[in-house]
């Protein structure tokens, strides 16, 4: 038997009716049992067309004989049932029920992606979730769901973008940052390491790193008070060279005190359909964009802001 986590969401119709028959039907599905149910809540609408009616949202853990394609069909059964029909992404529905983990099962299919490729950083899907399931682990993240919650609910309004992109990663985290209407950290001073050209502190000198890793830290941090409420983006996260930084700088003769920047409440990373992604996870909250389908990257970044805000 598997464990499988589910989120539950209806913003058309009578939703708490909508909810609860749907665990029952669940319940009347062979091969599913619901072991626990979150309560029901009303959420803002994220993404999808303007004008969308609240949301009632809860998390339901199932124990399931059911292969994961099989309890997708089951699920999308249960959906029909209740007249979804999918005319636009993210719009409005009787029903959705999305997998949000099986077990600690990793899959990248046509048909279904786990864990649910969105599930780190909304908090309108955790909130629930935790409240049921919050010692289940995101296997990608390394990180429990209660971790995942609390981190979001205390890191500063910080998202920082990675991938191999060099100089693009720049120009698009400009661009994302100006379509979602966050502002975007000041460049560092002139003098500071030509980092532009690398997509990675390598190959600097370590004088010349701590220079950096000062600058932008100072440079975040008066990003984020002078932003107030809202989101600070970053067009790099170097976590690796501060740490690195931080080990070696009593051995090559560099001042012990550097000063990190705070921790992003979100990475957003940068792929192309063609690389998989398969890079190490950063351990944080994470919405995955594809830039070769430019316009959907630059929805999906600012949907993820306001679901993790
Ligand atoms: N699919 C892939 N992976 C999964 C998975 N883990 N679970 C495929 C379920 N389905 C998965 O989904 C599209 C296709 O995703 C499916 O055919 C399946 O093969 P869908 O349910 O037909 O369409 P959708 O729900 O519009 O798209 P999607 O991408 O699932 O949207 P999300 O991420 O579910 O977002 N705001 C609030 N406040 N509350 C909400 O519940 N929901 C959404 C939908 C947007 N904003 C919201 C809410
Ligand atoms: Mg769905």
């Amino acid at each position: 038997m598997a464990h499988a986590l589910v989120a539950l969401g209806s913003n058309v119709g009578n939703r708490r009716q909508t909810l609860d028959d749907a665990c029952r039907d669940l319940t009347a599905t062979p091969g599913i049992d619901v072991v626990r149910t979150s309560r029901w809540y009303e959420t803002s609408p994220v993404g999808g067309p303007g004008g969308q009616h609240v949301f009632l949202n809860g998390a339901a853990l199932l124990e399931t004989s059911l292969a994961p394609l099989a309890l997708l069909d089951a699920l999308q059964a249960v959906e029909s049932t209740h007249g979804r029909v999918r005319e636009i992404a993210w719009g409005p529905r009787t029903l959705d029920l999305d997998v949000l983990l099986y077990d600690d099962l990793v899959l990248q299919s046509q048909r279904l992606t786990l864990p649910h490729p969105r599930l780190s950083y909304r908090k309108f899907v955790l909130e629930g979730a935790v409240k049921i399931a919050g010692a289940m682990r995101h296997p990608r993240i390394g990180r429990t769901l209660d971790e995942l919650w609390q981190h979001l609910a205390k890191a500063p309004h910080y998202v920082a973008f990675v991938g191999h992109l060099g100089g693009f990663r720049m120009q698009f985290a400009a661009e994302a940052a100006d379509a979602a209407g966050a502002s975007l950290v000041e460049a560092t001073a002139d003098d500071v390491a030509p980092f532009e050209t690398l997509s990675s502190l390598n190959g600097l000198l370590p004088s010349q790193v701590l220079q950096f890793v000062n600058a932008r830290a100072a440079a975040v941090t008066s990003s984020l008070t002078a932003a107030g409420d809202r989101w600070v983006v970053d067009d790099g996260w170097w976590s690796d060279e501060f740490r690195e930084l931080a080990e070696c700088a009593g051995m090559i003769g560099l001042p012990a005190e550097i000063a990190v920047p705070p921790t992003p409440r979100l990475i957003a990373r940068l792929i192309t359909s063609q690389s998989s992604n398969d890079a190490p996870s950063s351990g944080l909250p994470e919405v995955v964009l594809d830039i070769s389908r430019r316009e959907d990257a630059l929805m999906e970044f600012a949907a993820a802001l306001e679901a993790a805000h």
